[in-house]
């Protein structure tokens, strides 16, 4: 096996909490307005982190945006010095200071779309920034997110960078959560599925009860810019009936890894034939394509919203089998519990290993082990031209922990985001970060 499947995660910030801001994610709905521990939030994610680095996967950090949202406040008519922006924002305009100070950029997953070099027409890695268009918390993510793309794989003959799409609902993009590879070695031509939650210009189906965030023209758009192969780039629509029982993102119902689709039976439109397109493409590669598909009288789409079962990560191990990365919660579910353990021991099943992690914070979020990680494939000169400070081992994560351990609040509310002393902290931490990542001044409040 050649080429890496890097994972770059997302770490928690300090104003991580429930805010209830995204319609269609039923975990952020229902846990509007309980009491986050952002500490405990980013020790979680650091853990995973590091048990995966120490198993020998390639393992990166993401870090967090600068929040409260000064700037955003600002340009919203909140003025005065920032302690008086942060209270009059708080008086009049609670849920606005909340969505502003959303630490919802640890969902990488959402930061961007990667494309492969061996994908790409000039042989470099493509990133697309997402706009995250359909709620307003998130849209505010990408030019930060920008910025630290760029300080973390900043070399031109390898990597480029593009800015997220039109800000607008024609072009919803979220990024890495709708799309998915399938190749043989990592560094080798793969296929590229990009997965739709709607067309923006007519035609077709579309979820009646909540949002489709991704729409067919952002994809198509992605892929322009990725400068892709249209043999071996497809699209497909996430069924919409899976969107209105709460699957937001397509990551929510089916995951890839290498050649093999792990998938519920109800996750697209026109499954079968998607799956037949898959198999051919494959086959026109030379590489072979395995489904798993989960039947719904053993999952149902509510199982799967509540367990997050799909919303793991296949990591390929040495000896060419699959680990897949699950939250505890599927452990909680005996169905799902049940289901996973006989497709692990099942003779000749690609996927063997599970591994469980607690990630219970970012879950109460709707965000997953798959969200909370953005997959970079890179071949051997491109992992050496990656910010080797932004690279997990132990030394960092133990400066890591630390760092969190003096940085971070063990409870917060809503109510204590116009807590002007929140501010100085998240500030202090984030200056001292970008020096344990060595990213440079990559915040505005840097410069
Ligand atoms: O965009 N939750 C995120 C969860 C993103 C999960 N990502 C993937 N599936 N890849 C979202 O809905 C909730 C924030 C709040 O309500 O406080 C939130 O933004």
């Amino acid at each position: 096996m050649s080429g890496y499947e890097a994972n770059f995660d997302g770490l928690v910030g300090p104003t991580h909490h429930y805010a209830g801001l995204s319609v269609g994610n039923e975990a952020s709905l229902h846990n509007r307005d309980g009491l986050s521990n952002p500490r405990k939030a980013a020790l979680q994610g650091l853990a995973k982190m590091k048990a995966l680095a120490d198993r020998g996967f390639v393992q990166g950090i993401l870090p967090p945006q600068p929040r409260p949202n000064i700037d955003a406040l600002r340009a919203l008519g909140f003025s005065g010095s920032d302690t008086q922006v942060l209270a009059r924002a708080a008086a009049t305009s609670p849920h606005l200071l909340s969505a502003l100070s959303s630490a919802s950029s640890m969902w990488t997953a959402n930061a961007a779309t990667v494309s492969p070099s061996a994908d790409s027409a000039d042989g470099r890695v493509h990133f697309t920034v997402a706009n995250l268009n359909n709620k307003l918390h998130r849209s505010l993510e990408a030019p930060v997110t920008s910025a630290i793309l760029r300080a973390t794989f900043n070399n031109d003959a390898h990597f480029s960078h593009h800015h997220a799409l039109p800000q607008q609902g024609d072009f919803g993009d979220e990024g890495a959560a709708n799309h998915n590879r399938f190749c043989g070695d990592y560094d080798r031509q793969g296929i590229q599925l990009f997965v739709y939650g709607r067309r923006a210009f007519g035609g077709g189906v579309a979820p009646q009860r909540y949002p489709a965030r991704q729409t067919r023209e952002a994809s198509e758009a992605v892929a322009r810019l990725h400068q892709l192969h249209p043999d071996y780039t497809l699209f497909a629509q996430q069924n919409p009936a899976a969107i209105d029982s709460g699957v937001f993102h397509n990551d929510v119902i089916a995951v890839s890894n290498r050649h093999v689709l792990f998938h519920h039976q109800s996750a697209f439109v026109d499954q079968d034939r998607l799956l037949a397109q898959l198999r051919e493409k494959s086959a026109a590669l030379g590489l072979p394509f395995e489904s798993v598909e989960v039947p719904q009288d053993r999952v149902s789409l509510q199982d799967a919203v509540a367990s997050y079962l799909f919303n793991s990560q296949l990591l390929s191990k040495p000896d060419g089998k699959m680990m897949i990365v699950v939250p505890e919660e599927c452990r909680q579910r005996e169905n799902v519990w049940r289901y996973l353990n006989e497709m692990t021991t099942r003779p000749g099943s690609p996927i063997d290993e599970i591994q469980l992690f607690d990630l219970r914070e970012s879950m109460r979020n709707g965000g997953g082990p798959a969200c909370l990680r953005l997959r970079v494939v890179l071949n051997e000169a491109e992992r050496a031209a990656v910010n080797s400070g932004s690279l997990m081992n132990d030394a960092r994560y133990q400066q890591l922990t630390r760092w969190v351990e003096k940085h971070y609040r063990d409870r917060l509310h809503s109510r204590d985001l116009a807590d002007p002393q929140l501010l100085r902290e998240v500030r202090q931490a984030l200056d001292e970060l970008t020096q344990i990542l060595t990213l440079g001044s990559i915040y505005d409040f840097q410069r």
